[in-house]
């Protein structure tokens, strides 16, 4: 197992709620990155549906330079690649029917990756409704799973922890009207014991405290804070306070 894995594992053991900052390399804020450093933020996430100007690689070297968060790689596709980032998301789209996504990509970019320092994290990737259609949707050709069918997501979550995977992220897809909601959230965790992750359209407070109480590990944000950076200070507050609570209930 892993460093980044383990360090997920053991803030899920003590109960532990974790923050991300998801990247886009074509819109870097260096200011943010200053922010998530100073704020506590625990993991950085880079990536994108298409990544079209940016050179992964020098983005994550600017990123190193301003902070010590780990940096894990939340690939569109395995054109998206680096070894200077910590670890690699190994996504496998299983909500959707669309076998390049289940193991199309996997088995191009395999050999690369046995040769590269990346710390390899296979992940069960759920596409939600989030209420319009999004990059993640249009370019994965895939159908995501209606919000009000949590049992679907959950047989889902069930399966890929029973093929092995490592970790289940619920995606309402980026800028989402609605974020994954608390039920769907609520049933997939008390139907696994792999950490979860949610993200997609988290765009304020009430939204971050609704996935953390309904069972979320971990979120991700992204757009809101592309929109405003200084809302981390916000945000980062909510899971430090959460977290301090369950410290002191513990
Ligand atoms: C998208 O889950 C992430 O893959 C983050 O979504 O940009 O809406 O925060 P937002």
């Amino acid at each position: 197992m892993g460093n980044l894995y383990s360090y997920i594992l053991s803030k899920k053991a003590k109960g532990l709620k974790q923050l991300a900052v998801l990247i886009d390399p074509d819109k870097i804020n260096y200011r943010l990155i200053e922010l998530a450093e100073k704020n506590g933020v625990d993991h950085i996430l880079i990536g994108g549906s298409i990544v079209t100007e940016s050179n992964l690689t020098q983005c994550i070297l600017e990123i190193k330079k301003r902070c010590s968060i780990p940096i894990t790689i939340f690939p569109g596709s395995y054109l998206q690649l680096s070894d200077e980032a910590d670890a690699l998301l190994f996504l496998s789209l299983i909500s959707g029917r669309n076998p390049e996504l289940l193991i199309g990509n996997h088995v191009m970019a395999a050999q690369s990756l046995r040769k590269s320092k990346l710390e390899i994290i296979p992940t069960g990737y759920i596409l939600i409704d989030g209420g319009k259609s999004t990059a993640v949707q249009y370019i994965s050709n895939t159908m995501p799973i209606p919000a009000n069918k949590p049992e679907i997501a959950v047989a889902t979550a069930v399966a890929g922890e029973l093929l092995g995977l490592k970790l289940i992220y619920l995606e309402a897809g980026s800028g989402a009207l609605q974020p994954v909601n608390e039920h769907m959230i609520k049933s997939v965790r008390n139907a696994i014991d792999l950490p979860l992750i949610v993200g997609g359209g988290i765009n304020n407070s009430t939204k971050v405290k609704a996935a953390l109480n309904a069972g979320a590990d971990m979120i991700v944000i992204g757009n809101a804070l592309e929109q405003n950076e200084n809302d981390i200070v916000e945000f980062a507050e909510i899971v430090m306070q959460m977290n301090q609570k369950q410290h002191i209930e513990k």
